[in-house]
């Protein structure tokens, strides 16, 4: 397999096509370029950084500690690259993921502005035929889809959008110039992690803020600060250790903020046997850590229920306003979403310019030139900015007209049977096709560097084991994918992930219509990784590995 410069070479002769330039494409293109394979990647955006080049709304920051969001592959880049803060903004970290672009030298490896449309597998060749929406075509031996999880951004379908006379932004697709909310009225709809974190700085700004709420949700304040270059220089001198610690966690992540500091003791105190007193004590003593200073806050409803009213009480005492206060509590168990790590969001609610919308008294009927009509109200906006989330996990992929052996699309397949994947990484049906954090892996319940960097390593491994056996074709054996998705469905079946009162994006829940199923993997990194590395040493366990059969089927 020629090391093909993309200029020069056919598109035939193209090893593996890699469909995004975010975290994971950036690194996709690294190694399989590093280990001999012809690649180029498709990137939708004009620049490289996947989320961290879409998401450029005003507050938008990473959730774990900088030192953990980034590339451990490389000790060069580890030792190159100074971050500014504990927890990293959006600027910061598509500067960093250009940066790497540049030290990997990977840039003509990437065509830009390229929006990959469809793809369709040829049997007889082994052979996938990428589509983009320019209309060029492409052919390689593999793809990768390296499309990320939270990427296919949700409009909502309020009627009368389009006649909005006023500026519509969306968190998830914001001018890279920024925006000046200065003196304008503005309402901001939704209230997950996007619009959590843009609320205060707007709010900053405007001259008045409507906070459009569905679902109130669970927040605790960001523990994040500068970092002094002694800090960090220090801090980069214990990378071997901290990357030795992410790999032995459970989710590829140490610091992360609702989880105990790391060295400190295990929590024993089990809510469900506290007294009012006690719980009173832990909130005055812990503040935002107390509803997860119990052991057993995650393990059934009663205990989740005493966190829910910390939570409540926390808030009761930062928001001033009474009503306010009541509405911004939320109804469903702690933890089964995101739980949001913000800077001031229940501080905003204190100012005179922030009005809190309780959609859950009086649904959005409509957009109407001049701004918004509730059930209840009519505001009267300049700008209406979106932040209403994503088609979690798969939108990014059937979005795409992918077409498999015997003519089956993905997109009619997961809508009938549900994501069904071997490990996160292959369907049954779509040979030598690869999905990078993909439904079935831990992906977004772990730290999104630490599992992309095992799910490359993992797809390149498996390229070469291919390669080196002289075979063309890998895909998941007939019922592994099926066993796989049932086994990590056990995992998570009857935790308050799955109650009935939660509709989160992890369960598909935030889509009319889509199947629910807690898509990620609940079973962590640690154990996700040492899983797949026993299907490696039993010579791929679960996958099937063939020539291309003239009659269109394989081994
Ligand atoms: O999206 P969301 P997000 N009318 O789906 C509401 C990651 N992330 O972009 O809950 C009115 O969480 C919807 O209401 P409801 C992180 O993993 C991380 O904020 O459906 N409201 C909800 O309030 C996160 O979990 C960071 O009732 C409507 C909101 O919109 C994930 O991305 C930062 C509506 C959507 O919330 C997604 O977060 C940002 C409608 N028609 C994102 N439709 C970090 O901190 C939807 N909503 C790292």
């Amino acid at each position: 397999m020629p090391d093909t410069d993309e200029h020069s070479a056919p598109p035939q002769a193209l090893d593996v096509i890699v469909i995004g330039a975010g975290i994971a494409g950036i690194y996709a293109v690294h190694k399989l370029r590093g280990l001999g394979f012809s690649v180029q990647a498709l990137e939708a955006g004009d620049g490289v950084g996947g989320t961290w080049y879409w998401n450029r709304y005003p507050g938008c920051r990473v959730d774990i500690q900088s030192i953990e969001f980034s590339y451990s592959f490389s000790d060069d880049i580890q030792q190159s690259w100074d971050w500014s803060e504990t927890m990293a903004d959006q600027p910061e970290l598509e500067r960093y993921l250009n940066f790497v672009a540049d030290r990997l030298d990977i840039r003509r490896h990437i065509q830009l502005n390229t929006r990959v449309t469809a793809l369709t597998y040829d049997d007889s060749g082994a052979c996938w035929t990428v589509r983009t929406e320019a209309g060029d075509e492409f052919a390689a031996q593999f793809v990768v889809c390296a499309t990320g999880c939270l990427s296919e951004p949700l409009a909502p379908p309020i009627p009368g959008l389009e006649t909005f006379a006023g500026q519509i932004l969306y968190t998830s697709r914001f001018p890279a110039q920024g925006f000046d909310f200065t003196g304008k009225r503005v309402a901001v709809v939704g209230t997950g992690s996007s619009g959590v974190q843009a609320i205060p700085v707007i709010a900053e700004q405007a001259a008045d803020l409507y906070v459009m709420q569905r679902s109130a949700a669970y927040t605790r304040p960001s523990p994040n600060r500068a970092l002094a270059q002694p800090e960090w220089e220090q801090m980069k001198a214990g990378y071997a250790d901290v990357r030795a610690q992410e790999r032995a966690s459970f989710a590829g992540t140490i610091y992360f903020p609702i989880l105990p500091t790391p060295g400190s003791p295990p929590l024993t105190k089990r809510v469900v046997d506290s007294t009012p007193e006690e719980r009173r004590q832990a909130i005055d003593e812990l503040g935002w850590d107390a509803p997860w200073s119990w052991a057993d806050v995650l393990e059934n409803l009663e205990a989740n229920a005493y966190a829910g009213e910390m939570y409540a009480e926390l808030i009761r005492r930062v928001v001033v306003d009474p009503e306010t206060a009541a509405a911004l509590i939320p109804t469903y168990p702690v933890g089964c979403k995101r739980v949001i790590i913000e800077n001031g969001y229940y501080q905003s609610f204190n100012r005179e310019n922030v009005h809190l919308v309780d959609l859950k008294k009086g649904a959005i009927t409509s957009i109407e030139p001049a701004g918004i009509q509730t059930e209840q109200d009519f505001f009267e906006l300049d700008v209406l900015v979106f932040a209403t989330g994503f088609d979690a996990m798969t939108g990014a992929l059937t979005r795409m007209d992918i077409t498999g052996r015997g003519g089956r699309t993905l997109r009619e397949f997961w809508a009938a049977e549900g994501p069904v994947t071997y490990l996160g990484l292959q369907v049954e049906g779509f040979p030598n096709l690869f999905t990078v954090s993909g439904p079935g892996s831990p992906s977004v319940r772990s730290n999104m560097f630490q599992s992309i960097e095992q799910h490359v390593e993992f797809i390149a491994g498996a390229l070469e084991y291919l390669r080196d056996k002289g075979c063309r074709v890998i895909e998941p054996r007939p019922g592994a994918a099926d066993e796989w998705t049932s086994y990590a469905a056990t995992l998570v079946n009857s935790t308050i992930m799955e109650a009935d009162s939660c509709n989160s994006w992890f369960l598909g829940a935030n889509i009319p219509g889509k199947k629910r199923v807690f898509m990620p993997y609940f079973g962590g990194l640690f154990s996700y990784r040492e899983r797949c590395e026993d299907i490696v040493r039993a010579d791929y366990e679960g996958f099937e590995l063939s020539e291309p059969d003239a009659e269109g089927s394989t081994g």
